[in-house]
């Protein structure tokens, strides 16, 4: 089994600065995309994750969870979580409409983080469900975490834990930029450490993004087995069919 784990980040299917609000356009783009590439063949196995964009970071933010702040509030965890089985609801219907086998995957009702931050995301689902022929999609989401409540789990944190637990050949980060950006706001090529990058990483560009901008996600995938691609919507099709559009990540 060698699986592709895609996450479509919420700022690309998502009108991020309006709460609830889907970018329908980008996330027919991207299903036409990942429909076309397993038609013709390019893909054996796919695994999707999506961020929250509007739908959750706007519930998060307003009820104060973030990736370390948690709440023992089951009403706000239901909030946040019920937002983003919305927004998966939306990304399976796309898919199913373009014949994709997607079945989803909760993460709240999957795993759970203990005292040390350490995620328990099981990923037996996800690789039976692959072995039957289906496209698991995960979501950001909120999880269990031990003396905290619930907390944030992002969808970058879910595409490492997914990509190492099930071997993936080649992770790919859709980002409403087309790779990781210079000074001078080219796309660096290749990053092969952190401090190829240091200079040029900021925050994240929308307040309400509770889990960190792009200098978080090189950290994480420098960490990985995988090469990793970060690029843009346009590139969703050419990374599917095996190119390495964007920046590519090699940590290991
Ligand atoms: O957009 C966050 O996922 P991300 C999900 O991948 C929630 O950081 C619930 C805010």
């Amino acid at each position: 089994m060698t699986p592709t784990v895609l996450k479509l980040g919420g700022s690309v299917i998502t009108e991020k600065d309006r709460a609830e609000t889907l970018d329908g356009a980008a996330l027919d783009a991207a299903a036409d995309a990942v429909a076309d590439a397993m038609e013709n063949g390019d893909l054996d196995e796919l695994v999707l994750v999506h961020g929250g964009g509007s739908f959750g970071h706007h519930h998060a933010s307003e009820a104060g969870v973030s990736t370390t702040e948690g709440s023992a509030d089951a009403v706000d965890a239901v909030a946040i979580h019920g937002a983003m089985k919305t927004l998966n609801q939306f990304v399976l219907s796309r898919l199913h409409d373009r014949g994709v086998p997607a079945l989803p995957v909760h993460p709240l009702s999957a795993g759970a983080r203990d005292a040390d931050g350490a995620l328990d995301l099981p990923m037996s689902q996800a690789a039976t469900m692959l072995g039957e022929g289906f496209v698991p999609v995960l979501h950001g989401d909120v999880i269990a975490t031990e003396g905290e409540g619930v907390t944030v789990l992002s969808g970058d944190e879910i595409v490492t834990t997914a990509a190492e637990s099930l071997s993936a050949e080649r992770v790919g980060l859709c980002s409403t930029v087309p790779g990781v950006l210079d000074a001078e706001d080219e796309v660096i090529p290749e990053i092969t450490a952190f401090a190829d990058a240091a200079h040029a990483l900021g925050g994240s560009d929308a307040d309400e993004d509770v889990t960190g901008g792009m200098a978080a996600k090189v950290r994480e995938l420098l960490d990985l087995g995988a090469p990793a691609s970060v690029f843009g919507a346009d590139d969703i099709g050419a990374f599917l069919v095996g190119e390495n559009p964007g920046t590519t990540i090699r940590g290991r």
